[in-house]
């Protein structure tokens, strides 16, 4: 490590890092300043570096992945955000409710973990939401159920007048075992109310993770960046997330998610340089000292920038998914799924060594 030390200082441009580079390597926080620094810096390679050598002074030269499926039950959606592609209204073309037959056709003995995010039906009762995770346990004991995200909760909580609280203790007893991350999008109230104006708040959001994590079911988050968001929106994110993780160390990873602008009403924006997708994963390494996994979410990144985010302070490659829906209706351009072999080819040829690992960051396999 004293080597790599070296190499950063040496070949570091822009000698501002140098004052971050000197805090990590004490184990001290960055600030909110020294956020906005990242993002605004051109030094790519000395970021790049120091988020690396921030990665591997956690997790050496792992680099997690899942075998999993991502599962959406239903496209229809009580609400609209802009950004969205996916959720539809009720009657409209090209709405979907999937049985739970349907369902468990897609799901295999192998799996370590289903990922179920869906729309929010307006008929649906919140048993019916409890049965899609029983049917799923019952027949797959095992397997790890990451499911519903804080807005789905929500609306959980307003359809059955039951408390967040009650709600998630109902959704635990089904055999919920963690939460996924969705629907953090933004927390800047301003950006906001402009891609997602009916969505859950942001004090919403945060409020019942809380709530989870005190119940004890453990859970991601996300950020959705490349849109409307300024700098200090993206360090702001990631300061609420470090002050809630602070209280209650009840997160595993935090996934920041690129907006994919096909078929959404916020198609007009352009793409942003591949510059700023690393620099926003360095950051979240950088940022959230507390937060155990950043993931590259190859889903939105696609498989070569997420290949390389690597190398950019993620240690989670997510996984073999299979059927995503929600973002390849948005134009992602990645594939729906890929195979373990292929997690295990990429994070080698990256330079890492590939462990498998189940929902609950549980080793399965290192593939040496
Ligand atoms: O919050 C919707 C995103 C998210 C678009 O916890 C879009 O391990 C980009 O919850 N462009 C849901 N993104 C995805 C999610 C998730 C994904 C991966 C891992 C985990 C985890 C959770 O999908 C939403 C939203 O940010 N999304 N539309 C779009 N046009």
């Amino acid at each position: 490590m004293a080597r790599l030390l070296e190499n950063i200082e040496r070949l570091c441009r822009d000698k501002s890092l140098l004052e971050i580079l000197e805090k990590v390597e004490a184990g001290k926080r960055i600030s909110f300043v020294d956020g906005l620094k990242v993002l605004k810096s051109d030094d790519l390679n000395a970021i790049g570096m120091i988020a690396d050598y921030v990665k591997r002074k956690r997790e050496g030269d792992k680099v997690y992945f899942v075998v999993n499926r991502h599962v959406n039950p239903t496209n229809i959606c009580a609400i609209s955000c802009k950004f969205c592609a996916f959720g539809k209204p009720k009657g409209a073309a090209g709405t979907y409710e999937m049985t739970f037959d349907e369902i468990l056709a897609g799901l295999n003995e192998e799996l370590r973990e289903v990922h179920v995010v869906g729309g929010l039906h307006p008929d649906w009762k919140f048993e019916h939401y409890l049965d899609i995770v029983r049917v799923i346990k019952n027949a797959y004991p095992d397997t790890h159920v990451k499911a519903y995200t804080a807005v789905e909760i929500d609306w959980f909580s307003e359809i059955s007048g039951l408390s967040i609280e009650d709600v998630l203790i109902k959704m635990k007893e089904a055999g919920v075992d963690a939460l996924p991350g969705g629907g953090a999008e933004i927390f800047a109230e301003d950006v906001r109310n402009k891609i997602c104006a009916p969505k859950t708040s942001s004090q919403k959001w945060l409020e019942i993770h809380k709530i989870a994590h005190q119940v004890g079911i453990p859970s991601n988050a996300t950020i959705l960046y490349g849109h409307l968001e300024k700098y200090e929106d993206v360090v702001d994110h990631m300061d609420r997330l470090r002050n809630l993780q602070d209280e209650t160390h009840g997160f595993f990873a935090f996934i920041p998610v690129l907006f994919q602008p096909e078929n959404t009403r916020l198609k007009y924006i352009k793409p942003f340089p591949g510059s700023y997708d690393l620099k926003v994963h360095a950051l979240a390494r950088l940022y959230l000292d507390n937060f155990p996994h950043i993931k590259a979410y190859w889903i939105t990144l696609g498989e070569k920038t997420a290949q390389v985010a690597l190398h950019f302070g993620c240690d989670d490659a997510d996984g073999t998914i299979i059927r995503e829906k929600i973002i390849h209706d948005a134009g992602a351009p990645s594939e729906v799924g890929h195979t373990r072999d292929f997690f295990v080819k990429t994070i080698k040829d990256a330079g890492y060594t590939p462990v498998e690992r189940d929902a609950l960051y549980n080793v399965v396999r290192v593939y040496n």
